[in-house]
């Protein structure tokens, strides 16, 4: 881990991107990954908060991470033609992604067709889609609990709407949220639950 801080702190591409797919090679497991991911993340997070690493180190990294995973995703199988929508997308105004892509391979992995549509997407942008399409889930990704608490109530509104579908809203910004969120009729996606818990937990909350 160090090493990689060290090589992004330099800026140095190929050493940096060598680093980044010798740890995707050695992770024996997609959660094993995402923790990986997570735990340095928040080291590169902590030292930005202190001042000891620059913004322009991590975007850097970031990016890096981003080429890495999209890659991976792109050699993954297609789903089966039956296989269960699922859209992946921030919360409007969260910028964080890793967590979306993360999610994404683990979504394909277990045999799920899924639309990711990224960072910061508008609630009119994810009703369009809803209009054309009713996916069975949609799962959504927010990092601050202010930004969760803004947009509930429009949130709850659509979550309203959509008969058919069930919301899964999860991410660091959850913290505290839990009670909300179950009171507006969506799953509440915990830190410390893994994919295949979710999964099952999806599929039950659906067949009620
Ligand atoms: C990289 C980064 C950025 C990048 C993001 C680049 C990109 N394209 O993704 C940029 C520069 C955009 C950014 C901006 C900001 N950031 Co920032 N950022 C980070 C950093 C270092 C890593 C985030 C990350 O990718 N983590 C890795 C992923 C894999 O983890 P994750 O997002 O937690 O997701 C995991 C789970 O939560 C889960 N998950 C996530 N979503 C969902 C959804 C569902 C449905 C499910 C089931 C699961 C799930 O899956 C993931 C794997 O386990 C974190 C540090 C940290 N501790 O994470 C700070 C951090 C999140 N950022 C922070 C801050 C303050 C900001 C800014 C406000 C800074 C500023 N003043 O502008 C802005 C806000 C932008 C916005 N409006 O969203 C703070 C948040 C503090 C807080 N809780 O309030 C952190 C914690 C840094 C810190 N230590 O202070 N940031």
């Amino acid at each position: 881990m160090t090493d990689l801080l060290e090589a992004a702190g330099q800026f140095e591409v190929e050493r940096s991107r060598r680093l980044i797919r010798e740890i995707m090679e050695s992770c024996e497991s997609r959660v094993a990954l995402r923790k990986r991911i997570s735990a340095i993340s928040t080291l590169v997070g902590d030292l930005w908060a202190r001042g000891e690493l620059s913004v322009a180190v991590e975007h850097f990294l970031s990016g890096l991470w981003k080429e890495s995973l999209r890659a991976d995703l792109a050699q993954m199988p297609e789903p089966r033609e039956d296989a269960e929508t699922v859209v992946l997308a921030g919360f409007p105004d969260e910028f964080h992604e890793l967590g979306l892509l993360l999610l994404q391979a683990e979504f394909q992995h277990s045999g799920y067709r899924v639309i990711n549509l990224g960072p910061a997407l508008p609630w009119e942008s994810l009703e369009q889609l809803m209009a054309k399409k009713t996916p069975r889930f949609v799962c959504l990704s927010v990092t601050r609990p202010a930004l969760l608490a803004v947009h509930l109530p429009r949130f709850s509104e659509l979550v309203a709407r959509q008969v058919g579908t069930t919301f899964v809203v999860g991410g660091p910004g959850t913290t505290g949220m839990e009670q909300s969120l179950s009171s507006i009729g969506v799953l509440c996606w915990t830190t410390d639950m893994e994919i295949g818990l979710l999964s099952e937990e999806m599929k039950n909350g659906s067949d009620t």
